[in-house]
């Protein structure tokens, strides 16, 4: 061996190569500058953004707009811009950058070149700007976005908010001119597909895409190892290519076999890594080096059997998410998405419906981590657009969705077209309609050979709401390999067993297609209560009897492979009124992820370790009035997963109680003041809390009434959080006490029936419930209160200005209303006038909330009464509050 010949020897073998930072990636969220419009020449230099708005991604521009009281929000142009320096280390190397996602079309200015576009909203994208940039100094970067309707790019409409915006991070990215490819629809160039997987081994097949931006020949050496979940690095070879010049996304495939592999499941979600080096051959440096995080596991759906895992039945059970936050709409910072999986792992759920797009990189990653099993879906939501256009960009966006999430274990659906038939925009029309089926049909077909084409190893699925019929004659019934139902019986309509029964049918007429229940839900203002629920009361009491019955139907049926609940959190829907206006309650946490009662139900029941919990834990203001003994018997909610509980009052022992299934209802003897609830399994106290509870005197002559909120026509208990005050149901009047005298409470005629509340949003108001329900027809409120000074408040909203029939999602709800009905009345209190010819009806087709203040002066034993006198109309009354001053 010549002496040049050993000295290479060495080299190669005890240095093998020389390892460089040779990709750096990181995020530029910082100090960009906002215009929410459009104007010509944004993309200048000459712009002046100094009156710009400076602010940090992620962001959206309708965080408040679409939030607040006003109906609408902002669709259309906002601008972004910023000053970004870039090393001179950056010279003779690809510079990009990357989007997690904006809000959904983006066009990309550098340096007042436009370097390209992207559309939809759900979707990574990537730039190459090396072209475009100078290195070693600040360039200017201009980002043009735009959340505008556009009939070409789905989803087209939905019940959630379109957040316009750069709403996930921002990256900057440098990396050498060869090396792995980030130009196959944003994926990072590493496809790993688990073709085969059993105890004893796995077959993998490895695909790996190289790009060569050099003007030469490169000689380059891939070098891939396997990291085991404990750490163990085994090396699965070298590999040497030859790339042309200018070569892009050229692909190499190995096949590989892991002995005995360490399976991935919810309880063990062990992950293995992919460790890819690409070296130049000739320099032997560094040109690349990624992990790619990959899990082994295998799964099948069967229709009679469900679901399994690594040849074990589980039954699916969790949520959807929705991808907003209590007033930062869609822009989170990462902690938030991280908290939302593991909120759900904590629960006990093993499943996430990713509805209904593709979210954060982050929520993938978790789920891989906890231990989730997932569904992403390709956001095509209520109707498609009938052109090749529309088609073409929903392929796209589903080229995206599997490139860039191919490699995660927990995926193993891939859906699309979320209720597609809805509403069908020709149901009129017979032919039209027919012609619209075959597009539909069309449509889905092309989606469904892409997502095989494209990933034969997983499932596909399409989500269909309550009507067979729709699909049927779309025939889509037959095209996706799961059918997903997402089901609302007992809530848009019908009763709970209904959905039992729309299953067992289903199931018979198609036995051989597995099930899942995508979405089931009730909303729920978990600050409504009621102890006689109804539908659509918004109440946590009818909520909570939603998911009971649920609950049980879906763990007793082998058949239903799993269930996700509708939603994992409240979530921003702009156009909705009900209880918490432009929000769907029917998160089983509040939008700031406080737990609703639904969450302790499904923890209690999925977790194996002995808990009990308090129910209505948020409810810390209640009142009612006395029985006579100090006290007031009100209802509590209990959950355990233990078959006893000793329950504590006000620190004695109180009972001890049996939990069949899950959860029980207990009354409490309630006094006036704080009381405290404690639940001990055993020895330990597994939850305690306490509650304000105002008690209300059964005489109100005989004893001060210091203070009454009533709400007119309804059942309910609400709480007002910032005043810390509740109110409470009405009652008919009877002497020595409170209530109404005549009329009847208004309940809004629907196609489903007649409903306990409205849902319209009331404007002027965050408490729309105190608003929501009227009495009708009233002549006189009376309350039989003791001498002193009063402050009565007379609350009234026109809930008939405002049809809730322009609700897509009020299924089958749809109001009957007559607008704008007239009501004008005379009223006054203990005889003396004090409104004459009043109308409530203030603005034109809104519900606006009215609120007058008396001060009455209470004498000679005569009590308050309020007589309503109708000139117009009926009389009516929304609620009424009466404190007593002195
Ligand atoms: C559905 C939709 C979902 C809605 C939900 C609801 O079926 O898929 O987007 O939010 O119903 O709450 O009405």
């Amino acid at each position: 061996m010549t002496r040049l010949r050993k000295v290479l020897f060495f080299v190669c073998c005890f240095f093998p190569f020389i390892t460089l930072q040779a990709t750096v990636k990181y995020t530029i969220n910082e100090e960009w500058k906002f215009y929410p419009g459009d104007k010509a020449g944004n993309h200048l230099r000459n712009c002046d953004d100094s009156k710009w708005e400076l602010l940090n991604i992620p962001h959206t521009w309708n965080n408040k707009d679409a939030t607040d009281d006003a109906p609408g929000y902002y669709r259309g142009i906002g601008w972004y811009r910023k000053l970004l320096y870039i090393d001179s280390m950056a010279t003779g190397k690809v510079t990009s950058l990357y989007f997690d996602g904006a809000n959904q079309v983006t066009e990309l200015y550098v340096n007042e070149k436009l370097v390209g576009s992207h559309k939809g909203g759900y979707t990574r994208f990537c730039f190459d700007i090396s072209d475009y940039i100078k290195q070693g100094s600040n360039n200017l970067i201009a980002v043009k976005v735009d959340n505008s309707h556009n009939g070409a790019i789905a989803p087209l409409s939905g019940d959630f908010t379109f957040f316009g915006g750069i709403y996930r991070n921002v990256y900057l990215q440098v990396k050498e001119r060869t090396g792995l490819s980030t130009g196959d629809f944003a994926s990072d160039g590493v496809y790993i597909r688990t073709k085969s997987v059993n105890e004893k081994k796995a077959s993998i097949e490895i695909q790996t895409l190289l790009d060569n931006g050099e003007h030469t020949k490169r000689k380059v050496l891939i070098i891939q190892s396997i990291i085991a979940p404990d750490g163990k690095e085994t090396s699965i070879g070298q590999q040497q290519y030859v790339l042309a010049p200018n070569s892009f996304r050229t692909s190499f495939t190995r096949q590989l076999t892991i002995e005995n592999p360490l399976l991935w499941s919810p309880e063990t979600p062990d992950l293995y890594m992919l460790k890819t080096t690409v070296v130049d051959t000739h320099t032997r440096t560094e040109l690349t080096s990624q992990l790619n995080t990959f899990g082994l596991r295998w799964f099948s759906f069967d229709a009679e059997k469900g679901f399994s895992l690594n040849g074990r039945h589980i039954k699916l059970i969790g949520t959807n998410r929705h991808q907003c936050y209590l007033d930062k709409g869609n822009a989170l910072p990462d902690e938030l998405h991280i908290e939302d999986i593991c909120l759900l792992k904590e629960m006990g759920g093993n499943m996430l419906r990713i509805s209904h797009y593709p979210q954060d990189p982050l929520i993938l990653e978790m789920c891989d981590k906890l231990g989730i099993i997932t569904s992403v879906e390709v956001p095509i939501v209520n109707e498609v657009t009938e052109t090749e256009e529309f088609l073409q960009n929903c392929l796209q966006m589903t080229a995206e969705m599997v490139k860039q999430n191919f490699n995660h274990p927990s995926v193993v659906i891939w859906a699309y077209m979320n209720e597609v038939m809805l509403r069908p925009p020709f149901a009129d029309d017979s032919m039209r309609h027919a012609q619209y089926c075959r597009e539909v049909n069309r449509q889905a077909a092309a989606i469904e050979t892409a997502l095989r084409t494209l990933d034969p190893e997983r499932y596909t699925m399409i989500p269909f709401h309550g009507s067979l019929k729709r699909y049927e004659e779309t025939g889509l019934v037959t095209v996706p390999m799961i059918v997903g139902w997402n089901l609302y019986q007992g809530w848009y309509g019908g009763r709970f067993a209904d959905f039992d029964t729309f299953l067992a049918d289903y199931h018979a007429k198609y036995p051989a297609t597995p099930i899942l229940i995508t979405e089931y839900g009730a909303d729920v203002d978990d600050r409504l209560h009621s102890f006689k629920p109804e539908r659509f009361d918004f109440t946590v009491e009818y909520g909570d009897l939603y998911h009971e019955h649920y609950l049980q139907t879906i763990m007793k049926n082998d058949y239903i492979a799993g269930a996700t609940i509708w939603n994992l959190n409240n979530f921003y829907s702009e156009a909705r009124g009900d209880a918490v206006p432009h929000v769907n309650t029917k998160g089983i946490t509040t939008m700031d992820r406080q737990l609703k009662n639904t969450y302790l139900l499904y923890k209690v029941a999925l977790s194996k370790e002995p808990m009990a919990f308090i129910g209505s834990r948020s409810w810390k203001y209640r009142s009612g009035t006395d029985m006579g003994n100090g006290t007031c018997l009100q209802p509590v909610k209990i959950y355990s997963n233990q078959p006893k509980v000793d329950v504590y009052h006000n620190g004695a022992f109180f009972k001890q109680v049996d939990i069949p299934h899950h959860c029980i209802t207990l009354d409490f003897p309630f006094t006036n003041g704080n009381n405290s609830i404690e639940l001990r399994i055993g020895n330990k106290t597994c939850d305690w809390s306490q509650l304000s509870f105002c008690l209300l005197p059964a005489n109100t002559q005989q004893q001060e009434l210091n203070e009454l909120n009533v709400l007119l026509g309804s059942n309910r208990y609400f709480e007002d959080r910032e005043a810390r005050l509740v109110w409470i149901p009405e009652q008919p009047y009877t002497a020595g006490s409170w209530g109404y005298i005549g009329g009847q409470p208004v309940r809004p005629k629907t196609r489903s029936g007649s409903l306990p509340a409205s849902a319209v949003n009331v404007l002027n108001t965050n408490n729309d419930p105190v608003f929501q329900t009227q009495r009708e027809g009233l002549q006189a409120f009376r309350a039989d209160v003791r001498e002193g000074q009063y402050a009565v408040y007379l609350y009234w909203a026109n809930l008939a200005a405002n049809a809730p029939d322009k609700l897509i999602y009020n299924l089958g709800s749809n109001a009957v209303s007559n607008n704008n009905r007239q009501c004008i009345m005379n009223v006054s209190i203990n005889a003396q006038p004090v409104l004459s010819r009043f109308d409530m009806n203030v603005q034109p087709n809104m519900t606006t909330a009215i609120v007058k203040k008396v001060l009455v002066n209470v004498m000679d034993k005569k009590g308050i009464t309020i007589n309503l006198e109708a000139l117009e109309g009926k009389t009516a009354l929304n609620a009424i509050r009466i404190i007593k001053l002195n």
